[in-house]
C-alpha cells in the first residue's frame, strides 16, 4: 500500500514539475506597450498603402515587426473600444459605454477584472498616459477641486496622466494620478453638459475669438481659442495649450519607461493625435501638405519615434513588445472647419474600405496594427483575424495568468496569432457601429445585421452602413463592401446571424 502511495507520489510531483516547467517556459514578462491613436484610419500610414504621406516611425516599427491587415477595434467609436480593450468584455455589452461626456462617472467599476489589474498581478508596473474617455469619479462625475476617483488607479494602474475625455471636450486640463495638475485651489473648476457655467465666452456668442471655427456643435466654451463641447469655468493655472500635448504626453510616457525600465512595466500610452481639434505643433505645422490632420499624423509618427528610439537607447528593445494601433477609423470633418477635406489632396484614410469612424463597414473598425517585439516576432504581414478584445486573454496567457482568461468569456487567448507563430485568426470578428449596430466576419464573410438607423452621419457624412434589409459581403473579393450578396446566400445569412444572435445573448467561447 505504502509502496504503491509512494509511487503515485513520485509520479504526481514529476507530473507536476513537467507541468510547471512547461507553464515557465511558455511564461514572459516583457515590457508592453500599448501605443493607441485616436481616429486613424487603415489607409493614413504608409506602411498601409498611404501614398500622399510619410510615417516612417510607423513603417519603421512594421518593418521590425509584424504588421495585420485584418486587425479590429471593437468599436467604431472611443469609449466603447477602449472600455473593451481594457476589460475584454464587449462594451456593447453594458449600458452607458456609448461616447461619454467629459463629466461621466467612472465606467469601469473597482472590482472589475482588467488587463492592468491582470498584470499588476503578474508583477507588472502599470501606467495610461494619454486619452481617457472612460469617465472618472462616482455617480454624478468627478469633483475636479477634490481627489478624483475612483479611476485608473482604483482599476489596476500604478500611474495615470490623462486628459480626462477628449481634446474636445472640457475640462481641458491633465489630470495625474487623482488630482488636476497645476490647479489653484482658489480658482475652483466647473463643468457642466447641460447649462452655462461662470462667465467664459463661448463660440456661439463669440466666433470672433476663435482661432479654429467649429464646423459642427463644439461651439461652447472657449479654451486656448478653440471652443468646445461643454461648458467649464475656473482652473485657468490648469488649462493645456494644444500644441504642446503630444510633447507633454510624449515626455510622461518616456518618464514612465525610463523611472520603470528595470521592472516589468506596461504602459497604455493612449495619444490625444489624430483626434480633433487638430492643433499641431509648430514643428509640424504644414509639414504634411495635407492641412492640419496630415500635420498631426506626422506628430503621431513623431510620437512613435520618440518611443522607440528611447526604447532603442536603453536596449529595451528585445524585452518590449510594442503594440500599435487605433481605437477606431477616421473621420476627416469631425466638427471643426481645419480645411481636413479641402486639403485631403487625393489621400484615402480608409484605403480601401468603405466607411469610416461611427460605421458599421469596415472603414469603422479594421484599423493599422504592428506588434514588434525584437528576436521574438519575425518580420511580416500577417492576413489572420485579429480584435482587440483579445489582447486581454492573450496578454494574461503570456504572462502566465491564464486563469484571468475565464474573467470575460469575450476574450480569446490569440497569443500565437499575435506573435505570428499561427497564421489561423480569430474564428470570427464583431463589430459595433454607432447606435449600436453589429456585426460578423467569419471566414471573410460579412453579415451586418437590419438596422433602423441613419444611412448617413449627415455631421461627417460618413456612411454608417445601416440598412433595413441584411447585408452580406464576400471580403475575400469585396474588401469595399460594394455588393451586397445576401439575397443569393440565404443560408449564409442565416448562419452568420444566428451565431452573431448566440454571442450576443450567451456570450459563447469557442
Ligand atoms: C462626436 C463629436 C466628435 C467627436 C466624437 C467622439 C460632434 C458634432 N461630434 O459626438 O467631434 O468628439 O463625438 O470621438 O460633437 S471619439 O473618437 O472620442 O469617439
Ligand atoms: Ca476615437
Amino acid at each position: 500500500m505504502f509502496k504503491y502511495s509512494f509511487l503515485f507520489l513520485t509520479l504526481l510531483c514529476s507530473f507536476s514539475n513537467l507541468l510547471s516547467q512547461t507553464t515557465q517556459s511558455i511564461t514572459e514578462k516583457p515590457n508592453i506597450i500599448i501605443i493607441y491613436a485616436d481616429d486613424l484610419g487603415y489607409g493614413d500610414v504608409s506602411c498601409y498603402g498611404a501614398t500622399k504621406i510619410k510615417t516612417p516611425n510607423i513603417d519603421k516599427l512594421s518593418k521590425q515587426g509584424l504588421r495585420f491587415m485584418d486587425a479590429h477595434a471593437t468599436s467604431a467609436t472611443c469609449t466603447p473600444s477602449r472600455y473593451s480593450l481594457l476589460t475584454g468584455e464587449y462594451a456593447w455589452r453594458r449600458k452607458g459605454t456609448d461616447i461619454a461626456p467629459g463629466n461621466a462617472a467612472a465606467l469601469i467599476k473597482p472590482g472589475k477584472p482588467t488587463l492592468p489589474l491582470m498584470l499588476q498581478n503578474a508583477g507588472y508596473k502599470t501606467g495610461v498616459i494619454g486619452k481617457w474617455h472612460l469617465g472618472l469619479g462616482n455617480e454624478g462625475g468627478p469633483d475636479w477641486n477634490r481627489e478624483i476617483r475612483p479611476g485608473p488607479l482604483e482599476i489596476g494602474f500604478n500611474y495615470s496622466f490623462l486628459i480626462p475625455a477628449t481634446g474636445d471636450r472640457v475640462p481641458c486640463v491633465f489630470v495625474e494620478n487623482r488630482n488636476v495638475v497645476k490647479l489653484n485651489p482658489k480658482d475652483t473648476i466647473q463643468v457642466s453638459y447641460s447649462i452655462p457655467v461662470g462667465n467664459e465666452p463661448t463660440g456661439k456668442d463669440h466666433p470672433e475669438l476663435l482661432k479654429l471655427m467649429p464646423s459642427v456643435g463644439h461651439n461652447n466654451t472657449i479654451v486656448n481659442g478653440i471652443s468646445r463641447i461643454g461648458y467649464m469655468s475656473g482652473g485657468k493655472s490648469a488649462l493645456w495649450t494644444d500644441e504642446n500635448i503630444a510633447d507633454t504626453l510624449t515626455t510622461k510616457a518616456k518618464n514612465f519607461i525610463i523611472n520603470n525600465k528595470s521592472n516589468p512595466f506596461f504602459l497604455y500610452f493612449a495619444t490625444h493625435d489624430i483626434h480633433v481639434p487638430r492643433v499641431p505643433n509648430q514643428r509640424f505645422v504644414g509639414k504634411s501638405g495635407l492641412g492640419a490632420r496630415g500635420d498631426v499624423i506626422l506628430q503621431l509618427d513623431w510620437t512613435v519615434g520618440e518611443i522607440t528610439k528611447l526604447l532603442d537607447s536603453l536596449h529595451l528593445r528585445n524585452n518590449t513588445l510594442i503594440i500599435f494601433s487605433s481605437d477606431n477609423g477616421p473621420v476627416v470633418d469631425d466638427g471643426y472647419a481645419d480645411k481636413a477635406l479641402e486639403l485631403l489632396n487625393g489621400h484615402t484614410p480608409a484605403g480601401v474600405l468603405r466607411g469610416g469612424k461611427y460605421s458599421a463597414f469596415d472603414g469603422g473598425t479594421r484599423v493599422p496594427f504592428i506588434v514588434s517585439w525584437k528576436g521574438k516576432i519575425k518580420f511580416g504581414v500577417s492576413n489572420a483575424a485579429l480584435s482587440h478584445i483579445d489582447l486581454f486573454a492573450s496578454l494574461a496567457t503570456l504572462t502566465g495568468k491564464q486563469f484571468y482568461t475565464n474573467a470575460t468569456s469575450d476574450s480569446h487567448n490569440n497569443i500565437k496569432v499575435l506573435l505570428g507563430k499561427s497564421k489561423k485568426g480569430r474564428d470570427y470578428i464583431i463589430e459595433h457601429a454607432l447606435n449600436g449596430t453589429l456585426s460578423i466576419i467569419k471566414e471573410n464573410w460579412k453579415y451586418i445585421e437590419p438596422s433602423n438607423g441613419k444611412r448617413i452621419d449627415e455631421n461627417t457624412n460618413i456612411e454608417l452602413g445601416n440598412y433595413q434589409e441584411a447585408q452580406l459581403y464576400n471580403l475575400s473579393v469585396d474588401l469595399g463592401e460594394k455588393n451586397n450578396v445576401a439575397s443569393d446566400n440565404k443560408n449564409k445569412v442565416k448562419e452568420l446571424s444566428e451565431l452573431l444572435n448566440m454571442i450576443r445573448y450567451n456570450g459563447i467561447k469557442n
